[in-house]
This record gives C-alpha cells, sequence and structure tokens, in this order.
C-alpha cells in the first residue's frame, strides 16, 4: 500500500490536514510526522522527524512505503525575521530534501506550500494578479518565492510532480497558530471569548487577505487530487477566500459578542503586514482546478466563535 506523509503535522494546518487526510484515505495511510510532539491524540502512526536530517527522512519514508509527502515544516514570517538564517536554513534545504527524493523516484508526488509573503512592497496591493512584481522584503517571503522557483525548475527539468498554493492567513478553531503575522486572526477569537477584549500587534486598518482553514484543507486535497494536465502553474497558485481589517472582524464578532473591545498597539508585524497584498486574483486556480471558497467573513466568525465556545465548554 502506497503511503502519504505529513511533515509538520503537529502545527495549524497540519494537524488538521492530517485528520482530513485520514477521513479520506484512512488512518494507517497517512503517516503524521513533525520534530514536537502532536498536540492532539493521533489515529494512526506519528514519527518524531526532523526533516533537516536526510538518513532520517529516508528511512521513514521507506519503512512505510512512502509515495505522496505534504512538506509543511516551516518557519512563519514573524519568527523567521528574529533568526532569519535558520529560517532560511530550514525553509530551503527542507524543500530540497523533498524534492531530491522525487528527483530520485523514490516518492512520486509533492505539496508544498508558498504564501502571500512572495509578493512584497512594490507588488500591487489590490485583486493581486498570479503573475506581478515580486520583491518580497521578508526572510520568510524570499524563501517563498525562492521555493517557487525550485519547485517550477525541478518539475521542467526533473519532471518532478509537486503542487503548490500560496495560502493568505489562515483562520480555524482546531490549532494554533505558529509565528505569522496573520496570527491575530486566530488570537482575537480566543480572547473575545475568555476576556472580552484583545490587543492586536497589527493597525486598525490592515486589510490582508484569509481564508477559513477547511477551505485551505480543501483546496490542498483538490490541486493534489486534479489531473497532471490541469495543473499549469509549478510554482504556486494564488488562491482568495476573504480580506478583512482587524476593525472588520471586530465588527463581526459584536455582531454575537457586543461588549468583546479591541485595542491597538502595533509592533514589528506591522511592516510585515504592510508589505503584502490586500486582496488576491485567483483566476488561474479557478479555470484550472475549480477552486471555490466555501466561507466569507460572516460565516468564519460564527463558525469560529461556536466551536471555540463549545471546546471552552468541555475544557471547564
Ligand atoms: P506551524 O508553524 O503551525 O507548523 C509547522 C510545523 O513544522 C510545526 O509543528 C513545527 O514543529 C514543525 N517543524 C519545524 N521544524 C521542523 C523540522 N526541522 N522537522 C520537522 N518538523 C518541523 O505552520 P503552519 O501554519 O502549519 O504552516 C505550514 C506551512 O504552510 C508552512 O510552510 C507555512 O509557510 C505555510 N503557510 C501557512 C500559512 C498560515 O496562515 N498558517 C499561510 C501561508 C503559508
Ligand atoms: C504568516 O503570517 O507568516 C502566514 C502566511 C500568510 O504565510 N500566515
Amino acid at each position: 500500500m502506497e503511503r502519504i506523509l505529513v511533515i509538520g503535522s503537529s502545527g495549524q494546518i497540519g494537524t488538521e490536514l492530517v485528520e482530513t487526510l485520514r477521513t479520506k484515505y484512512g488512518n494507517e495511510n497517512v503517516i503524521a510526522s513533525d520534530i514536537r510532539e502532536p498536540q492532539v491524540q493521533q489515529t494512526g502512526p506519528f514519527e518524531t522527524l526532523d526533516i533537516l536530517n536526510k538518513e532520517q527522512l529516508l528511512t521513514i519514508v521507506n519503512k512505510h512505503n512512502v509515495k505522496e509527502v505534504y512538506l509543511l515544516a516551516a518557519l512563519l514570517s514573524a519568527t523567521a525575521e528574529k533568526n532569519p538564517e535558520f529560517g532560511w536554513d530550514l525553509n530551503m534545504n527542507s524543500l530540497f530534501n523533498i524534492l531530491n527524493l522525487a528527483k530520485d523516484g523514490v516518492i512520486d508526488k509533492i505539496f508544498w506550500p508558498s504564501s502571500i509573503a512572495v509578493f512584497g512592497p512594490t507588488t500591487p496591493k489590490q485583486n493581486t494578479p498570479q503573475y506581478t512584481i515580486m520583491e518580497p522584503s521578508t526572510v520568510y517571503g524570499i524563501s517563498k518565492q525562492a521555493g517557487e522557483r525550485w519547485c517550477e525548475y525541478y518539475h521542467e527539468k526533473y519532471g518532478v510532480d509537486v503542487r503548490s498554493i500560496r495560502y493568505p492567513g489562515l483562520i480555524g478553531y482546531k490549532s494554533l497558530p505558529g509565528g505569522g503575522t496573520t496570527d491575530y486572526a486566530v488570537d482575537i477569537f480566543h480572547q473575545a471569548l475568555k476576556s472580552k477584549s484583545y490587543e492586536c500587534f497589527l493597525s486598525e486598518h490592515t486589510t490582508l487577505p484569509m481564508m477559513y482553514m477547511e477551505d485551505a484543507i480543501n483546496a490542498t486535497i483538490n490541486i493534489m487530487q486534479a489531473k497532471k494536465e490541469n495543473i499549469k502553474i509549478r510554482s504556486s497558485y494564488n488562491i482568495a477566500g476573504m480580506s478583512f481589517n482587524p476593525t472588520e472582524i471586530t465588527t463581526e464578532i459584536q455582531n454575537v459578542i457586543p461588549d468583546f473591545k479591541i485595542s491597538y498597539n502595533p509592533d514589528y508585524r506591522q511592516n510585515i503586514a504592510d508589505s503584502w497584498p490586500q486582496s488576491i486574483n485567483d483566476q488561474e486556480a479557478q479555470e484550472h482546478w475549480n477552486w471555490q471558497p466555501q466561507y466569507n467573513l460572516s460565516r468564519l466568525v460564527n463558525t469560529m466563535l461556536q466551536n471555540l465556545e463549545q471546546m471552552l465548554l468541555k475544557e471547564n
């Protein structure tokens, strides 16, 4: 039986992706792996793996007959700014280790996420097209842009079947974010329910592209299931869900929790956010593999609050 390996499975996306992949393909056929322990109880195999350790990686791949890899291990934008050299090392060498396994014929298919961070201050901010100026100003963005180039290169030169999406900021209730600039849009829900107040590290009018996690997981599985010939872009696809700023999400939360209050104390993450687009044009993803999001801001806010409230009730 050919199996799937998710690397970085204990993180924000991995936690939800593994759950969905296991429902789809069977618990035993999806191997979760991470350098740290899983955040939730596992229903299938888990391996401790440092993606920078090539021998350990090959042993796990051979042990489980892995043919498909979802590579999620990375340092995100805010964390990578604090440790640029390691951010570059992890984000690039993790990708090379996986691309080379496919080049050598050990695995057949790769998913590797890029980000809206590939864009920079000189990129058009509204309705940012698939093909445009890309001059990222963060280590994270530079690593994602370089990663996109390498994915396309490995596809063109060696026929590697690598597929990628430029995720916007992702918001879900099942896992916590891991050091990004868009993390406020998850934290705000936790604080709204716990203390009815939130101090935001971005300023009130900072509009960013965002997406509900279920949409992101569906996009990920859809692009991986699409016919090879439909994947016409081998760098990475723009995908869009919604765009909002802290004031707009606060207004939606106040529809449910009227006495919720927000205050603003922007920090170094403001500069990062200011360098990114405000909205994304995802025409190519819609046309090539039928991408369509299901969640707008009000559906996202209601879903987040309902589910987090239930989780808090269970905890108490
Ligand atoms: P995360 O930080 O929540 O999770 C990353 C996981 O990788 C962590 O569990 C961490 O322990 C693991 N990891 C770190 N170093 C490792 C190593 N050496 N070996 C094995 N595992 C290691 O990140 P996430 O939000 O789940 O993001 C996953 C991917 O998606 C990243 O490539 C990120 O750039 C991309 N992405 C995420 C978002 C988002 O909003 N979450 C948006 C755009 C792109
Ligand atoms: C981050 O803020 O670093 C991520 C991303 C948009 O890539 N959420």
